[in-house]
């Protein structure tokens, strides 16, 4: 075994987005692509010497190559151990579970999440800090300055490492643990939930669920922990192995990639339960029979029935939201009498404020929730939670809602996204959005007048950082919201996101159809940005 030292020229675009760096597969394979970027991570961390770094990925086509090359290159910069997933698999939320049980230095998760896999799909890389959770902003800085100048990297020459056998071997000085990539994560949701009240549920003839893992990460996790812990029939995991492609599916859990499960749930015969996943876990989705629960209303309703789980017994610290996500979990937070934050899109931003003890519960609109149990959004965490309610309630997830409702009023939400626009257009039309920003506030639109608007911008509570250009938003005086924002984590043109909220007290009024509901501030949004003109679109990408 040699260590070999490589000479590189760097790459221009190797700049961290919403959550790590993602790109298409073909640009991971160039020539060094990969390892420039892993030698940044490498150079900006302090010390690497006899730490431990846990390593693991969604499965998607390229894991495993990558994972040898990373492997290799640890062993390089000289850390201890590495604690690997077997067969190169850790979901998101187990590797911030794995960071932490096992006070691990940090880690690298392999993933482009959602994102399409397979060869012409996409691949990504992030790393975790010794919290669990995604790197904050003043390392992903630091991480990109490496790549801007990178000359060379660090690799240790030798055989691949077997991930398929669990257990121990050495690659150098180094240890590498192959470890069940489910066992600490399922042992963690053990120690959250009612475990005994969701067997009773799950195993009994009169509830029926089925929860879809779309060929992704959450394959295994939802096997063990719901259909063998629980006791949910056989079948009840649909999509439940992982493949590399995703079965050439978009593991997105809404209700336009998640058709099996959308269709089976508004069915005649629908089940009482419905819930999907993404490709690296961190997603879900909730539906209740012939219902959908909104990511911003599940974050809502989890903080309102908080104490029903027996690891939340005690309340909670505080909440957090992305500003994008809708201010249903404000209100609850007022009753409460908790604090509330809100803070720039991606996960990396509620970590200083967990850590410090200032919040429980967090949520993204993006169909993403999540605690202080670990530092990353978890995707099946979310459903035991909502699976622990029902079987405490025991009522249907729409009546939980339309009770919910009737209590805090509904804030209707959506989001239109424009997918694969023309990257100088949509910049455009964010910069014209920029300019109107000075100059909405008092204007009024129809029935409302603007409160405010601005280009958000957040400083951490805890740590004064601050991080600006987070989205333009337009608050009008009677709490309705619009949201305009770019993606930080397509791989292809732009996607431009609006997001669109209204606060309805009237509870005659909370069966409406959302996009009817919302439709005066859909135009409001349209004519603003001038999406329609600029792009020839006529309609969005996706809706949610
Ligand atoms: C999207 C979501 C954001 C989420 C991020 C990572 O980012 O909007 O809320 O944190 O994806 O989620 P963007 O920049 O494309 O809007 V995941 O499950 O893709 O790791
Ligand atoms: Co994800």
């Amino acid at each position: 075994m040699t260590l070999r030292t490589v000479p590189t020229k760097p790459f221009d675009d190797q700049k961290p987005g919403t959550s790590g760096l993602r790109k298409k597969v073909s640009v991971f394979q160039q020539p060094h692509y990969l390892e420039n970027f892993v030698q940044a991570i490498f150079n900006a961390l302090e010390n690497c010497k006899g730490k431990t770094l846990v390593l693991g990925g969604d499965g998607r086509f390229y894991n495993r190559q990558a994972i040898q090359t990373i492997l290799k290159m640890a062993a390089a910069a000289g850390f201890g151990r590495v604690l690997v997933g077997h067969n190169g698999i850790l979901s998101t939320p187990a590797a911030s579970c794995v960071i932490r049980k096992h006070s691990a230095f940090g880690g690298i998760i392999l993933s482009a999440s959602h994102n399409p896999a397979g060869t012409d799909g996409d691949f990504g890389i992030k790393y975790n800090t010794t919290n669990g959770g995604p790197a904050a902003e003043k390392i992903t800085d630091a991480i990109y300055a490496r790549t801007r100048y990178l000359q060379r990297y660090y690799i240790l020459e030798a055989d691949d490492v077997p991930l398929d056998t669990l257990g121990q071997t050495r690659l150098g000085e180094m240890r590498i643990e192959i470890i069940d990539s489910v066992y600490d994560y399922a042992e963690m949701m053990e120690s959250l939930f009612n475990f005994a009240a969701i067997r009773q549920l799950c195993s009994g003839n009169t509830f029926n669920m089925r929860f879809d893992a779309m060929h992704a990460v959450t394959g295994p996790y939802a096997h063990e922990i719901l259909e063998k812990r629980l006791g949910a029939p056989v079948g009840t995991v649909m999509n439940g192995t992982p493949l590399e492609d995703f079965g050439g599916g978009h593991p997105d859990p809404n209700l336009t990639y998640a058709h099996d499960l959308v269709e089976t749930m508004f069915s005649a015969q629908a089940p009482d339960f419905g819930a999907a996943s993404d490709g690296d876990g961190d997603r879900n989705m909730i539906l209740g029979k012939r219902f959908f629960v909104t990511p911003s209303d599940s974050l809502a309703v989890i903080a309102a029935n908080a104490r029903l789980a027996p690891g939340y017994h005690r309340g909670l610290a505080g909440v957090a939201r992305s500003m994008p996500t809708s201010m249903a979990v404000d209100r609850v937070a007022q009753a409460l009498n908790i604090d509330c934050y809100e803070t720039p899109t991606g996960w990396k931003f509620f970590g200083n404020l967990m850590d410090a003890g200032r919040v429980t519960l967090c949520g993204e609109e993006s169909f993403g929730t999540g605690s202080s149990h670990i530092r990353e959004k978890d995707g099946l965490w979310a459903v035991l939670f909502w699976l622990n309610i029902l079987a405490v309630r025991q009522q249907s997830v729409e009546e939980i809602l339309l009770e919910h409702w009737g209590k805090y009023g509904r804030n209707f939400y959506t989001r239109h996204d424009y997918e694969n626009v023309d990257s100088s257009i949509a910049k455009d039309i964010m910069a014209q959005l920029h300019t109107h920003m000075a100059t909405l506030a008092g204007k009024p639109f129809g029935t409302r007048r603007v409160a405010y608007s601005d280009d958000f911008s957040y400083t951490d509570p805890i740590d004064g950082s601050v991080s600006t250009g987070q989205g333009m938003r337009i608050g009008f005086e009677d709490g309705a919201r619009i949201v305009f924002r770019l993606s930080g984590t397509g791989t292809e043109g732009a996607t431009l996101r609006i997001y669109v909220e209204a606060y309805e007290a009237d509870i005659a009024k909370h069966t409406q159809d959302t996009q009817h509901a919302l439709a005066d501030l859909i135009g409001i949004a349209n004519q603003l940005s001038g999406i329609r003109e600029k792009t020839g679109r006529t309609e969005p990408t996706v809706i949610t």
